[in-house]
């Protein structure tokens, strides 16, 4: 049952799509990992869609990225816009999640160059209609200042007043910390920010799962999860269910977990190993959790010896509260690991265990 929950949410968190053009070397594929946390070229299944475009769907599904490997302006650049005007018109015809959602145009900084091409080529995609936001690349900078010759190139192109996001402005970032510079990473949260502006709602969900540097947007999404699971919860419980039936609140429970699951992004293709611990900890360990929780919440209630013979609204809630937090942070747990120690982590008994840990300390705050 868990798997099959766990299939929906991630089928129900829909697909991001970005479009990612630039030069070749001006730090595509690094950007690209730097938000999304992985190397989706890399990974990901390649098909060429257009002349020089290629879309990568990464496997774990919500995420698709067109890049445009070894671009350059002018004839090749031309190729590419005309390819994606049919791509675009063919689109529209397609469910929204299918769409391309927002185009990155990256310009390396040290490049100081901005050429009639590109410049032709940026006004060209906005005329598609797709939301372009342009973006300087490598920027080094140190004690929270860029290199002023950085920040001026961004003005040149700012006085082009392109038809770009947010309001005609160039992002900078550097994507990879540089030692020998001490540049640190930055500009990424921006961007990330301006991309969720131009997105059509619908994307949302997914670029929230998709994306690695802002965990508090996937906190929130998360907290709405839960929420939602406690109001149903609070209404299977309102009907006065015999104490041994907690396990009504497994299917809601099961529900809320594969949605958190979805939402913070974890690789459904682990889902397997995710299942068995699902399963183990909902048939077993909650219910025995919520047996015993609602007994001793019961001991505080007045006539609680009376009350005992049925869940109320506000023990079912609570618990299901209870249960959603303890997952959301064995969820945050395995996504604070690497790629390898994650895989481990996830489809060791270590799940199950740590989830009626937290549990339990759920229940007593
Ligand atoms: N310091 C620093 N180096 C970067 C950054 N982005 C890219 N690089 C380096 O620049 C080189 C090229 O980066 P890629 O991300 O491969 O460039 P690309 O645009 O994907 O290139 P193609 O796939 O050939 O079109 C690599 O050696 C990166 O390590 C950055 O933000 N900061
Ligand atoms: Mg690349």
């Amino acid at each position: 049952m868990f798997e099959q929950r766990l299939a929906e949410a991630f089928a129900a968190l829909g697909c991001f799509n970005l479009a990612v053009f630039g030069k070749t070397g001006v730090g595509k594929s690094t950007l690209v990992n730097a938000v999304f946390g992985r190397d989706v070229a890399r990974t990901g299944v390649g098909s060429p869609v257009t002349r020089g475009l290629v879309y990568y769907r990464h496997p774990d599904g919500f995420l698709g990225i067109y890049d445009s490997e070894g671009f350059e302006t002018g004839t090749a650049g031309d190729a590419i816009v005309a390819g994606l005007r049919s791509l675009v018109a063919e689109h529209r015809a397609k469910a929204v999640d299918q769409q391309i959602h927002a185009a990155w145009y990256l310009v390396r900084w040290s490049d100081r160059r901005f050429e009639r091409g590109q410049e032709q080529f940026v006004r060209e995609l906005a005329d598609l209609g797709l939301p372009v936001i342009v973006v300087l690349t490598q920027v080094p900078n140190r004690d929270g200042q860029v290199h002023p010759e950085a920040a001026e190139f961004a003005r040149y192109i700012e006085g082009l007043n392109l038809p770009v996001s947010p309001h005609g402005q160039v992002l900078l970032t550097n994507a990879l910390a540089d030692p020998f510079t001490g540049s640190p990473v930055y500009g990424l949260q921006e961007l990330l920010d301006v991309t969720y502006e131009v997105i059509p709602a619908v994307a949302e969900a997914a670029l929230t799962a998709a994306q690695v540097v802002d965990v508090g947007r996937k906190k929130k999404a998360v907290a709405a999860i839960i929420n939602q699971a406690v109001v149903v919860a609070a209404g299977v419980g309102a009907t006065p269910i015999p104490f041994a039936d907690a396990a009504l609140l497994v299917p809601t429970q099961v529900t809320m977990i594969a949605r958190i699951t979805a939402a913070y992004g974890l690789p459904p293709s682990r889902s397997r190993a995710l299942a068995t611990a699902g399963s183990v900890i909902l048939t077993g360990g909650a219910t025995m959790a919520g047996r015993y929780a609602v007994t001793s919440l019961l001991k505080f209630v007045p006539g609680g010896a009376l009350a005992g013979s049925a869940i109320s609204a506000t023990v079912a809630g609570a618990l299901t509260k209870a249960v959603g937090h303890a997952w959301a942070r064995v969820c945050e747990y395995a996504l604070s690991m690497g790629d390898a120690d994650r895989s481990a982590f996830l489809s060791s008994p270590q799940v199950t265990e740590q989830f009626l840990t937290y549990l339990k300390g759920e229940r007593r705050s």
